[in-house]
Parts: C-alpha cells; structure tokens; sequence
C-alpha cells in the first residue's frame, strides 16, 4: 500500500529540518517504508481538499489506502506499531517508549513552541522583551529536568524508539537559540538521533524539496 504524506511546498526554515514532515519521514526510514510526498502550499492547506485530510489545515499528513491520518503523535504511533523498529516488543518497555512520545509532544513541545512564539511572532510587542525571559526560564526547566533523567545513557529509555525520534525532533527545534548547548548531554542526545542513518536520509529528502537536488 501506497504511503503518502503532505509536506510545505516552502518551508520558512528553508530546509532545516524543523517542520514536521520532517519526523513522520524520519520514522519511515527507521522502519523502511518508502513513501511520497504532495506538496502543498500555504493557500491550498486552508482549502477544502486538505482541510478534508487536516481539519486544521496543517501539514504533515499520512495517507495509507482508505486511512488518512493527522497529528504527527498520532502519525507515528501509527507507523510504530503496524511496522517493527520503533517500539519495543516487550509490553512495558513499549508502554514507557510510547509514554515517552506523549512526554515529547505534551509536555516538552508547549513551551518550546511557546518560545518560537515569543520570538517570532511576539517580538515585537510592547511587553514582548519582559515576557521572553520568563518564557526561556520554562525552557530550561523542563531541559534540566529531562537532562536529569537522560543523565548518560544514549536513549531516554534502553534502545533508541519512536519516543527518542519524537523528543530529538522536538529539541531540535531550540537550536537556534543556544539554550540547547546549556545541556551537554541533551545536546549529544540530538547529535545522536541527527547520526542515524535513517535520519540523515529524511532529512536529505526534506532539503531536496527545496534546493531541487536530487536526496541521497
Ligand atoms: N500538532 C501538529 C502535529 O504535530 O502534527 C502540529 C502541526 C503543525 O504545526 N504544522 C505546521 C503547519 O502546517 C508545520 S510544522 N503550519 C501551517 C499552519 O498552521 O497554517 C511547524 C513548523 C513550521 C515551520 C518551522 N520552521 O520553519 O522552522 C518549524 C516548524
């Protein structure tokens, strides 16, 4: 069965990585299922032919026969569990692997994005300046914390699983800010997922989206 997924036809990261196409390939690759691309742009995610897919005119998208899919937690799960790679067979450890990707989404994700939010869209505001530091502060947070528990192991939970792939993404996302590199071990944690082959291979393919060079 054919897969296919929707991605930005222009990304604003220009092919970085960041949006989050860039998971539900990276998952795919970890569990070798080929899969294509439609790419969609800005005003043909708000119109009725996506918003049947997304309701909330977003991308990514997953698409496998007659089952169409939204939400990259739940995109991913989905994979993980119809194809082996990503969770553990045994029922607790896939239990924790699992619990981790809701920890990625759920609790770590908020208020990275709320920091996105704080600089990009919110700079500008007159109380933009006093707010950003607050919002930094629950970054770290929320770093240490998960820096605590990580503390040397290579994965958050024995061998690498779909709950690494979702937190890496997820991390990746506060590169540009330098708070990252505050946490040695959270750092080599994403150089470690950003290592996987299979990563490398979603991520080439993202980039070729917009540079037109063939991936690979
Ligand atoms: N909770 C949903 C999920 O996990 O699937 C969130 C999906 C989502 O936010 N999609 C974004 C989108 O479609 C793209 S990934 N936005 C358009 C819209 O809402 O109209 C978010 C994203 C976009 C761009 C960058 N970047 O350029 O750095 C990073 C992340």
């Amino acid at each position: 069965m054919i897969i296919t997924i929707t991605a930005f036809e222009q990304s604003p990261d220009g092919g970085k990585g960041l949006a989050r196409d860039t998971r539900v390939r990276w998952a795919l690759e970890e569990v070798g299922q080929p899969y294509e691309v439609r790419l969609v742009s800005f005003r043909a995610m708000k119109e009725p032919a996506h918003l049947a897919l997304h309701p909330f005119g977003q991308i990514p998208t997953y698409e496998e026969g007659d089952l169409a899919l939204f939400e990259t937690g739940s995109i991913i799960f989905h994979i993980a569990e119809r194809h082996a790679g990503l969770l553990p067979d045994e029922a607790n450890a896939r239990a924790r692997a699992i619990t981790w990707m809701f920890a990625a989404v759920n609790t770590v994700e908020p208020p990275i994005l709320d920091l996105a939010t704080a600089k990009i869209l919110e700079g500008d505001k007159p109380w933009g300046k006093e707010r950003l530091p607050l919002v930094m502060e629950r970054v770290r947070d929320r770093l240490k914390q998960l820096s605590a528990c990580l503390g040397s192991a290579d994965w958050l939970d024995g061998a690498f699983s779909a709950g690494d792939l979702m937190m890496v993404h997820v991390l990746q996302r506060l590169k540009p800010s330098g708070i990252l590199a505050e946490y040695a071990n959270l750092a080599a944690y994403v150089a470690r997922g950003e290592a996987r082959p299979a990563y490398k291979r979603a991520f080439d393919a993202q980039l070729a989206v917009y540079t037109g060079k063939p991936a690979g």
